[in-house]
């Protein structure tokens, strides 16, 4: 067994879990936030059998686009203590950042 790590944006995250659902993937959604934009994503915990990672990669994969965002780095300071106006800078994100963990061990009580 393994379980996926899967980061994806809020956008997608509904049309993949109906897309989880449909395919009997059993999954976990979190509300989360992204270190670098400080915006919210959606992480799925996935646990699945090995002969089904690829297909389960496959699914993400196919739901989860790749967008453009706009971000404006904050103001920075020179040494003579001015503040500098900084522009938005164009950030490509996702489709889905996943990792694929070992599973030691699996209870369901
Ligand atoms: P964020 O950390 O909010 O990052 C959003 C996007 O900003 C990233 O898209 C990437 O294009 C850019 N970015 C991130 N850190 C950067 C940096 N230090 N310098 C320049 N650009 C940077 P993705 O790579 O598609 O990542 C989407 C989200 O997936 C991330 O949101 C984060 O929540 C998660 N993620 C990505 N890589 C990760 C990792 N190695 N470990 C844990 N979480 C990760």
């Amino acid at each position: 067994m393994k379980l996926l790590l899967a980061i994806i944006q809020d956008k997608d995250s509904s049309r993949l879990q109906n897309k989880f659902n449909k395919e009997n993937v059993r999954a976990t959604k979190l509300s989360t936030t992204g270190g670098f934009l400080k915006s919210g994503n959606t992480t799925f915990i996935i646990g699945i059998e090995d002969e089904r990672v690829e297909e389960v990669l496959s699914i993400i994969k196919s739901v989860c686009h790749s967008r453009e965002q706009y971000m404006t780095p904050p103001i920075s300071l020179d040494i003579a203590m001015d503040a500098h106006s900084t522009h938005p800078i164009e950030i490509q994100v996702g489709g889905a950042t996943v990792f694929v963990l070992p599973v030691e061990g699996f209870y369901h009580f």
